[in-house]
């Protein structure tokens, strides 16, 4: 968009030194002057009318050793999944190109595990080669990362890292045991200062608080950096996990923190991740005018159902919307 340098500055500053109480003021503004606020912000980086779009493959699925309390992949919860080992490098590509046929600019791929070990770290990088090769951009979700790690997959081409922040620092434990805050700001640290784009978001609707939101985007804004992507899941309740079961939130609560994301992070991608099957279209509507301009695209999330594809693409047709954009600002 062609922006002013003044206007830029004027209307949506890139800054982190935000305090957790002009968070919460933009979480309490009326509805309307928040959206407004929102998709002035939006349009000074971004094209109101494109979106980009991602598809995500589980390459290594369930049997996983931590208990995030939301995630039907951990070992410890009954949730009727099957497991499976590592995939072959020729079968994630065949995925990506399919993927890539749909319409998909980036794919994702995700293994639930703490922390990859070494030797499976060769075989996702021959997987991000691969995938790079087919004209995609590539991110990979694998848990905690050394710093040899990091490096290894940085120098095998990987654009993305996805690791997310969940939620508050004070909400964390009621989550999550196994690992700290600290575990994953460490993680993301790493990745940022090896020099591959950060994506980082979390999860709303696990029974967290307004402040424990507005505590989880202040996390994100202040990083030296903003990450170049920011998921925002709405949590999928699974059967056997804890948080099945658990109230859930009003859709406009989380057309609010998309909102205020896009406000804080003007230059990032704000994705609106899982939990879409059983959003509305009217409610994704209003969260591409709350400044999302990124999805998951694609019949399946990790493990659960995404929106059919096309669905999505009737969606977009009706809102006027094309998919593009697979690059950073
Ligand atoms: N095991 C790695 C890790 O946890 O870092 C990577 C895969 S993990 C499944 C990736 C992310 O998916 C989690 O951090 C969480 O934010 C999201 N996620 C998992 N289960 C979810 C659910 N039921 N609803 C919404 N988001 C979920
Ligand atoms: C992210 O923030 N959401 C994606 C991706 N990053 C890896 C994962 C969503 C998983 C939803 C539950 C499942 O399908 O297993
Ligand atoms: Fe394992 Fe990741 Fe699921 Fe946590 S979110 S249980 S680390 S796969």
């Amino acid at each position: 968009m062609s922006a002013t340098p003044e206007l830029i500055t004027i209307a949506a500053p890139i800054r982190h030194d935000w305090q957790l109480a002009e968070i919460e003021a933009l979480f309490a503004l009326p509805f309307n002057d928040l959206l407004f606020k929102a998709q002035t912000v939006h349009r000074v980086y971004f094209d109101p009318n494109e979106i980009q779009v991602s598809s995500l493959l589980s390459i290594k699925t369930g049997s996983c050793s931590e208990d995030c309390g939301y995630c039907p992949q951990s070992a410890r919860y009954d949730s009727d999944l099957n497991p499976e080992a590592l995939m072959p490098v020729d079968a994630v590509l065949k995925a990506a190109q399919q993927a890539k046929d749909q319409g998909a600019s980036r794919f994702c791929m995700g293994a639930a595990w703490r922390s990859p070990k070494d030797r499976d770290i060769q075989r996702v990088v021959e997987m991000v080669q691969g995938v790079k090769a087919l004209g995609m951009e590539t991110c990979v979700t694998l848990g905690m990362l050394t710093d040899k790690q990091t490096q290894v997959l940085k120098d095998g081409g990987l654009d993305y890292y996805n690791h997310n922040l969940d939620t508050s620092e004070e909400y964390y434990s009621e989550i999550i045991t196994t690992r700290t805050y600290q575990d994953r700001l460490d993680t993301l640290e790493r990745v940022r200062d090896a020099g591959i784009n950060v994506c980082c978001g979390g999860i709303v609707g696990m029974g967290e608080s307004e402040t424990d939101r507005a505590k989880l985007l202040l996390q994100l804004v202040n990083m030296p950096k903003h990450p170049e992507s920011v998921p925002i899941n709405m949590l999928v309740q699974v059967e056997g996990t804890p948080l099945h079961g658990i109230d859930s939130l009003d859709p406009l609560q989380f057309v609010r923190t998309i909102a205020v994301a896009r406000i804080l992070m003007p230059q990032s991608r704000v994705r609106l991740s899982a939990g879409r099957k059983d959003m509305s279209d009217e409610m994704q509507a209003l969260c591409f005018l709350a400044g999302a301009n990124s999805i998951f695209y694609g019949d399946k999330l990790l493990t659960t159902d995404n929106p059919m594809t096309n669905h999505d693409q009737q969606l977009f047709d009706r809102l006027g919307v094309r998919m593009g954009g697979s690059s950073y600002a």
